[in-house]
């Protein structure tokens, strides 16, 4: 008897592949801009004016680092949860409410940004995923993003729920792990995303409406700060799930420690939030001092990654070794490596390696002033949501369509290639977007050719990273065809009795190792929020402080740029007026 996820949980099932084919719609659309700005940028091929170049900018971060990541986390964590309580949701009406709410939120922010390049739809939202001001969007963008984050709320409201319905059968069991990461994961969410919540109703909706004439800049990136840190993590989780449940099953053998993972995730609902100012160690208006508190911060929380590296490698290694792989690397070669799903999460995984690399170079407040705002940081970000996160993802679906579904996969060995592809393409372009990054090539750009001036690189030439970017975006491309092009052959298919179990890996060591402090979840928030308010309140009192909650008199922009670089440079200057 067939005993797939669908079979377990047909309804649920269908929320999931839901979420699934929304999340790669919007890896569709955002991906294939990516490649567009790519070669913009590297001058290989110039299609749209200049400025057009911000509105796709702000479409494919939006619809990358938002929509296609937290759209797979909630089908991926609704799959944790009730695979791990055995049991279904409480209320699918309920379920399919939150789905919508997303749905919704993302058809506005996407119209309102259209409309940066079209001009029969009146609105714009050229503000980047970062969506501070002084940048100005339509309302539409924010009502969006809130019934977007709203819909997220509720859907973490749902994981809670169906686990309060599984504690009171099971009133003296440990929470299985699965279901253990998604609700802390969960809970640093509602902590973080109450930063940008107030930003946006308080402070941004307003004043986009012009209930307020205007409002303080440093206050709404501080805000924004304080989520966007602990967003990472929130895309970070799902593909740490996956690692610790699925990949040593996927090598052959068994999760190396629970109590670790346990240990791991505790960490990031302790830290992912009062480390935001790390991205703020050139603004001027906040002090050295919290500064260094960031960053220490940020030092701590290199802990839990460099804990995962050992344990899943520790993990991978185990199942290696039940497969007969001998010597001190030697049980590399006895991995899975045909397998799509394995290999490709393999692979995320050593790209996170050196993300991780690249991460504490920014993470240091001297040294992040060489690298701040250049191409570096764009290689960065490229390998860590990028690679760990969307390479793990696509690998993963590759087991999950087949679950959630009932169909085979249409082709395993494309499904290989599409991984190894994605690698070498992320090879080539994130390291020469680092290495530019390091004699000043700046990021958010789309002509970083200036007159009278070139950069010049210690090693190679610019021509020549051009050219790899340029290879390295097109490959990816390549790859992100390929990977659609199998989950729609997969979903045509017919039902297949081939489907593998629906199972996680096992534990050498398991929960019984684990104190059972570490279940207790209301001990971590507390200690999580203090910690926030520790981290916020002196640098938010000195913001509000400095210059008011509303402003020193700052005009929005409507980013419908008219003019060339004289125009902006004016702006920029009366902004610091
Ligand atoms: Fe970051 C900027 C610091 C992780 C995403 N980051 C960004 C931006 C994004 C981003 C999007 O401190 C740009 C935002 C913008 O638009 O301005 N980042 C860090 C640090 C970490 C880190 C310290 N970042 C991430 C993750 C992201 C992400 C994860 C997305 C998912 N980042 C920064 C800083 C900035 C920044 C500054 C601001 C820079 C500036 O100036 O603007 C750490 O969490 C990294 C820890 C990771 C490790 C690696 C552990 C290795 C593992 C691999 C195991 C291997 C396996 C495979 C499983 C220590 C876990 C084995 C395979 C075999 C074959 C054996
Ligand atoms: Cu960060």
């Amino acid at each position: 008897m067939r005993n797939a996820y669908v079979d377990q949980f047909p309804a649920e099932a269908k929320v999931i592949k839901a979420a699934f084919w929304s999340s790669f719609l919007a890896l569709a659309i955002g991906g294939s801009l990516g490649l567009l700005q790519a070669l913009h940028r590297t001058d290989v091929l110039r299609i749209m004016e200049a400025p057009d170049y911000y509105t796709v900018l702000t479409a494919h971060g939006v619809l990358l680092a938002i929509t296609f990541t937290i759209f797979f986390l909630v089908g991926i964590f609704t799959w944790g949860v009730t695979t791990s309580l055995d049991r279904g949701l409480v209320d699918l009406r309920f379920t399919w409410g939150w789905y919508a709410m997303m749905v919704v939120g993302t058809v506005l922010v996407g119209v309102s940004i259209l409309g940066g390049v079209v001009d029969a739809i009146p609105m714009n939202a050229d503000v980047l995923f970062t969506f501070y001001a002084p940048l100005q969007p339509h309302p539409a963008f924010y009502v969006g993003l809130v019934l977007f984050v709203v819909g997220t709320w509720l859907a973490g409201a749902d994981w809670f729920r169906t686990w309060l319905a599984w504690r009171s059968d099971n009133p003296d069991e440990r929470i299985p792990l699965p279901t253990f990461m998604a609700l802390t994961t969960t809970l640093f969410w509602y902590l973080c995303t109450l930063g940008v919540a107030l930003s946006i109703l308080l402070l941004l909706l307003p004043w986009s409406l012009g209930i307020v004439d205007s409002v303080n800049p440093l206050l709404t990136r501080t805000l924004f700060w304080y989520f966007g840190h602990a967003v990472v993590y929130f895309w970070l989780m799902p593909a740490y799930m996956l690692w610790y449940v699925m990949l040593p099953k996927l090598s052959g053998g068994k999760l190396f420690s629970d109590p670790l993972a346990r240990v791991v995730f505790v960490l990031f609902l302790l830290l992912s939030t009062p480390t935001g100012i790390h991205h703020q160690y050139l603004d001027p208006g906040i002090a050295e001092g919290y500064k260094f508190i960031a960053m220490t911060n940020t030092m701590f929380l290199l802990l839990p990654s460099l804990l995962t590296a050992f344990t899943v490698v520790a993990s991978m290694e185990h199942g290696a070794r039940q497969r007969g792989g001998t010597g001190y690397l030697g049980w590399l070669k006895a991995l899975p490596w045909r397998d799509p799903v394995f290999t490709g999460m393999a692979l995320a995984g050593l790209m996170f390696a050196a993300a991780g690399f690249s991460g504490m170079i920014n993470a240091g407040m001297n040294i992040n002033y060489l690298v701040h705002n250049t191409w570096w940081i764009v290689g960065h970000f490229h390998l860590t949501v990028g690679t760990a996160v969307a390479l793990t993802f696509m690998a993963a679906a590759y087991w999950f369509i087949p679950q959630v579904t009932g169909k085979e996969l249409w082709n395993r060995s494309l499904g290989l290639v599409q991984v190894l592809v994605w690698f070498v393409g992320m090879t080539f372009m994130s390291n020469a977007m680092h290495r530019s990054g390091l004699f000043g090539v700046p990021r958010r750009t789309a002509e970083p050719q200036y007159e009278n001036f070139a950069f010049e690189p210690a090693a190679g030439s610019m021509g020549e990273i051009n050219a790899q970017v340029a290879l390295g975006a097109t490959l990816l491309t390549v790859s992100l065809a390929l990977f659609l092009l199998n989950m729609v052959m997969t979903s045509l298919g017919g039902s297949s009795d081939e489907i593998p179990d629906n199972t996680y890996a096992e534990t050498l060591s398991g929960p019984e190792d684990a104190p059972v402090v570490l279940d207790n979840l209301k001990l971590w928030t507390a200690i999580a929020t203090v910690l926030v308010i520790f981290a916020y309140t002196l640098p938010l009192a000195s913001i509000i402080d400095a210059g008011g909650l509303f402003g020193p008199g700052i005009d929005g922009f409507q980013l419908a740029i008219e003019a060339g670089p004289a125009f902006v440079l004016e702006s920029v200057r009366e902004v610091i007026a």
